[in-house]
């Protein structure tokens, strides 16, 4: 507001945090956002620096889901032996195709899985589970067996140790034949090109031994969610480790800095 015939008195400036904003859901300056953003890698930095009201607002709906939907489980943090999901459903009675039986997924996953399935349906491809959730003495069995048949180095590799693996959080999911010739099947193709879509990010991408800790794996998704997945493919280069960390890392500063509208 332009204040006339008032002398040299000059109005205060108001408070302006809305216009500071980069997005209104969020009080965060564009210093802000640069602290933010600055422990990530380089091209996930200037992806992000691109299009920051977009980071935020899929930000922001990621902090809205269940947190421990991006619970970070790997070869440095474990699960307790006695983790069990309180919402584990049977797989069996659902229209699915199955390997085994008795698989058991958590029951958040089952939405997104059942309509990603009947889309991949549609387009003439049946999905086939063929390990879900695993307890972490199943885990153990598996785990101790590929020691045996193969040696530690070549073990740790592909399995993860007890309490370490993903499938004990009982939203991962091994399609197909868990080998390496699942990789270029029209099912591995169909979920490399859709699966983000409806949730789920493929945990062990090739060329990322290194920080994943695990060889690749064509054939293991982790449900993280529709938006959590939008985020991974448009700013973090379809890499679900530097998603995980980066809520792990920034989950409690972006929820204090939810604005108060
Ligand atoms: N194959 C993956 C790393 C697991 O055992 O969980
Ligand atoms: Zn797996």
């Amino acid at each position: 507001m332009v204040l006339q015939g008032c002398g040299p008195l000059k109005q205060e400036e108001p408070p302006a945090p809305l216009a500071k904003r980069l997005h209104p859901g969020f009080d965060i300056s564009p210093a802000d956002f640069i602290s933010l953003i600055g422990a990530l890698p380089e091209e996930i930095k200037i992806r992000a620096a691109s299009r920051p009201e977009y980071f935020l607002e899929l930000a922001k709906k990621v902090l809205e889901g269940p947190e421990d939907l991006l619970r970070p489980v790997d070869k440095t943090r474990a699960l307790p032996e006695g983790y069990e999901p309180k919402d584990l459903v049977p797989l069996k009675n659902y229209p699915l195709k199955l390997n085994r039986s008795n698989l058991t997924l958590r029951a958040a996953v089952l939405p997104d899985l059942l309509a990603m399935a009947e889309a991949a349906r549609q387009g003439g491809t049946a999905l086939v589970l063929s390990s879900t959730y695993r307890s972490y003495t199943y885990q153990k069995t598996i785990y101790e067996r590929n020691v045996r048949n193969m040696g530690n180095e070549a073990a740790d590799r592909e399995s993860a140790a007890p309490g370490r693996s993903q499938h004990q959080l009982g939203t991962a999911i091994d399609f197909g034949s868990i080998t390496d010739d699942f990789t270029g099947t029209p099912m591995e193709k169909w979920l490399r090109e859709n699966a983000g879509k409806y949730g789920f990010s493929l945990s062990y991408p090739k060329g990322y031994e290194e920080i994943t800790g695990y060889r690749h794996e064509s054939w293991h998704y982790r449900y993280i969610g529709r938006h959590a997945a939008e985020m991974e493919r448009e700013f973090f280069g379809g890499i679900q480790h530097y998603l995980l960390e980066f809520f792990h890392n920034q989950r409690e500063y972006l929820t204090r800095k939810i604005a108060v509208q």
